[in-house]
């Protein structure tokens, strides 16, 4: 049995990194493939969708760097939250540095990244040190790495052999990279998780360059595990029920493959 059609708790049996194990039974336990990226800059109104949405989502995406009145408390208010529903905080920082730089980047400034966020993603264009350098911060059993392989925007430039290596580059950290984010269903092992941005039932495109697909295509075609979804979620009139309305499309996506 492959990654593709392989139950999310077998899967967690197979994962050998603790933190895609978490994950793995988190998502099945909830029933939630759903990540929710809450682009705001504003931490009163991050704190609110952490509220609202945790109980439908598996994991919190953040941009830290973008909220304007950032404090401690902003992360007070995410490690309760994501205890209260359950849910993984995932700073989608893309760090691209040299090693010795990105250490400073996750475990420095103000932001404090691996005091607190329980995945990270980063670019492997700089080669294995970026990985080096982030393991150095301190590794533990709850933070982990989330690779970036191919992403969703138009005109990237993730060619085929980029993708190929940025997953030798990954799979050389087993203790740390938990998965991919990539646009195609790429061939890892089935206790790593690939992560799927790029969602939204909408639109099919923003006006910056974003290009989206629906659910279904995300998990069925792309062979997407986890689901990433910002505006179509935050930026609707009624968030909460469209985050249920993901939710259970993306699962349910999901389901479908554990049948065929
Ligand atoms: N994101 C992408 N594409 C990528 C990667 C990250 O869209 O390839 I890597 C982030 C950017 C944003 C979220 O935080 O995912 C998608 O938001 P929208 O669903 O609002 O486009």
């Amino acid at each position: 049995q492959s990654r593709i059609n392989m139950p999310l708790m077998e899967r967690a049996k197979a994962a050998t990194n603790p933190l895609a194990q978490r994950l793995l039974t988190l998502m099945d336990r909830k029933k939630s493939n759903l990540c929710v990226a809450v682009d705001t800059q504003s931490s009163v109104e991050l704190i609110s969708m952490a509220e609202k949405l945790g109980p439908y989502i598996c994991l919190l995406k953040t941009h830290i760097d973008i909220i304007d009145d950032f404090s401690k408390e902003t992360i007070q208010k995410l490690k309760e939250l994501s205890e209260k529903h359950d849910f993984l905080l995932f700073e989608d920082r893309k760090f691209a540095d040299i090693g010795n730089t990105v250490k400073m980047q996750y475990k420095g400034g103000v932001h404090n990244i691996c005091d607190w966020a329980h995945l990270v993603t980063a670019h492997p264009v700089a080669g294995p040190g970026v990985l080096q350098g982030l393991c150095k911060a301190g590794l533990r059993d709850d933070r982990g790495c989330v690779i970036i392989a191919e992403m969703s925007s138009s005109g990237n430039l993730n060619t085929p052999a980029y993708i190929e290596d940025s997953i030798k580059i990954g799979n050389s950290f087993g203790g740390f990279v938990i998965g991919y984010v990539c646009q195609s269903s790429i061939d890892v092992d089935a206790g790593v998780i690939l992560f799927t941005p790029g969602v939204s039932l909408d639109a099919s495109s923003d006006s910056l360059g974003q290009q989206y697909v629906t659910p279904e295509t995300a998990v069925n075609e792309k062979g997407a595990d986890v689901v990433i979804v910002g505006r179509g979620i935050t930026g609707s009139e009624n968030p909460v029920e469209r985050a249920e309305q993901y939710r259970k499309r993306c699962y349910d996506a999901l389901c479908k493959r554990f049948e065929s």
